[in-house]
């Protein structure tokens, strides 16, 4: 096969605009230039799509039911008798779902095995399961089932938390329980739905448990135990679109459980233990594209419905969204199910406050109103694709704004016809790309002439997909009257490379 060098494809591909139609009629091939859109090249690593889709989840809910919510424990040893899952109705996963679109978020994972092993569908692979209790309701619940179908029914996205440890298994620490009861359970999750958006693959592994009444301790090597590699294939084969999430390696815990990521927050990390990644912070110069997924409580007591819970307030919950959404990391936020298989009414009123506010704080984005966007730098126009400022602000995350290659510095200044009150700007990397910028700020000015930086004492350092920042330089402070501006200003001060952002937003 004869090779062609760039130089010379090209060198051919400008030699037929000129004879165009004369190749017509010597059946020559039309060829294009290597890059005709003048794309920047990616810096690495840059997410897998299934990565992207998880990424734009954003806002998700963690449903933690099962034994324990009639037992009271957080972590069952594995002995309870299935009879002690005794739900006081059938369980209702669409009240749940319901109930957290409601506050802004995209979808939701259901526990359906914890640590205890206890099974929440009618599995071939244990008789630790709840149709095996002898209540009434129980004996009809099937969670992943309904949960899927209540998902798709809502138009948001599912997931399962299956518990890798087993404390019930009497294979548990043997080669077969990976092979005949992990996978398996997997296996028939999927058949529930392909479309599952995350796996949560817990990192919480060996211990003491009863393991069919042997009643000891099991270690295991987390390297090896559960093949990961192969796991994950596995899991892709089945569900093609499913993040594995911590042991699996594909997003990372955010090494936190109070709904916080680090204000510089790279998407990029090493692997740590058996492939499981902590972090706040992640790496600049990790190898592996690892985005933050920061795990959180919104009530007292444990991950389990408790008797006696507190609840934490829509106001508290706003801000672990600035905390956590607005710092490149996804938030799943954890409402646990009572003993009837529903979400307490208090929690469900508070998610919707929160929703209320989300709305009301972050749903009139300005930016889309702006008299002009100006930049001090573009790229150079591609034949389909142009990197103008006004991609922007024109709502689509597929048109971005960029500078020329070795440009690595830029200012956009957004302008209003009449003063604004500004209180949030949310700034968003086409990280298809790779995530870039490390240093930014941003200015407001009442005449467009004098002007004043805003968000003190925030560090304006990465964006990511996604950063959310506070004008008056605080997530935890009241709403507050905002700041009165007729423009705004953002300084990219330093990036790893020319900056790509798709959108501004600024409420
Ligand atoms: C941890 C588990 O051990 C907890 O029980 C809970 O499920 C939490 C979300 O993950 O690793």
């Amino acid at each position: 096969m004869v090779k062609f060098n760039r130089f010379v494809l090209s060198l051919l591909a400008s030699t037929m605009v000129f004879t165009a139609s004369g190749a017509e009629e010597f059946g020559i091939v039309q060829q294009t230039l290597d890059n005709p859109d003048n794309e920047p090249a990616p810096v690495h690593p840059v997410p897998h799509p299934r990565q992207m889709k998880w990424q734009e989840t954003e806002f998700y809910a963690f449903f933690h039911f099962g034994m324990n919510t009639f037992t009271g424990l957080e972590w069952g040893y594995g002995s309870e008798s299935p009879n002690r899952f005794a739900p006081t109705a059938v369980p209702n996963p669409r009240q749940w779902l319901e109930a957290v679109k409601a506050a802004g978020m995209k979808g939701g994972i259901a526990v359906v095995k914890h640590h205890d092993g206890f099974c929440l569908w009618p599995t071939a692979t244990t008789e630790h399961k709840c149709t095996n209790s002898s209540n009434q309701n129980a004996k009809q619940t099937n969670i992943p089932r309904d949960f899927a179908e209540a998902a798709r029914a809502l138009d948001m996205k599912y997931g399962f938390y299956i518990s890798p440890w087993d404390r019930n298994s009497a294979e548990y620490g043997k080669d077969t329980y990976v092979k005949n009861v992990f996978m398996k359970q997997c296996e028939e999750l999927a058949l529930y739905g392909d479309d599952q958006f995350e796996m949560w693959f817990d990192g919480a592994n060996g211990g003491d448990g009863y393991y069919g009444g042997a009643n000891e301790t099991r270690s295991i090597d987390r390297e090896t135990y559960y093949d990961v590699p192969n796991l994950r294939d596995y899991v892709h084969d089945i569900c093609k679109d499913c993040v594995m999430w911590g042991v699996g390696g594909e997003a990372r815990w955010i090494g936190n459980e109070e709904g916080w990521a680090g204000q510089t927050n790279w998407s990029p990390e090493n692997r740590g233990i058996a492939g499981e990644n902590n972090g706040m912070y992640g790496s600049e110069d990790g190898w592996f594209w690892l985005p933050g997924e920061s795990d959180a409580k919104s009530t007292s007591g444990g991950w389990f419905w408790h008797s006696g819970q507190s609840y934490t307030s829509a106001e508290r919950l706003f801000q672990m969204y600035l905390e956590t959404v607005g710092r490149n990391s996804t938030l799943i936020l954890n409402i646990p199910p009572d003993q009837s298989g529903l979400l307490p009414q208090r929690s469900v009123d508070i998610l919707k406050q929160l929703g209320d506010m989300i709305t009301s704080r972050l749903g009139n984005d300005l930016a889309r109103s702006a008299k002009s966007v100006e930049v001090t730098a573009v790229r150079d126009n591609g034949q389909a694709r142009t990197y103008a400022a006004s991609n922007l602000t024109d709502g689509d995350k597929d048109t971005y704004w960029a500078t020329n290659d070795g440009v690595n510095t830029a200012q956009i200044t957004i302008t209003w016809d009449s003063p604004q009150t500004l209180r949030y700007v949310a700034l968003m990397e086409y990280i298809i790309k790779g995530q870039r910028v490390k240093g930014f700020t941003i200015e407001t000015s009442a005449d467009g002439v004098t002007w004043a930086p805003r968000a003190d004492g925030i560090e304006k350092t990465t964006i990511g997909y996604k950063r959310i920042v506070p004008l008056n330089g605080s997530t935890a402070s009241s709403y507050g009257s905002g700041v009165t501006a007729k423009a705004l200003r953002i300084s990219i001060t330093d990036s790893r490379a020319c900056p790509l952002l798709h959108t501004i937003s600024v409420y």
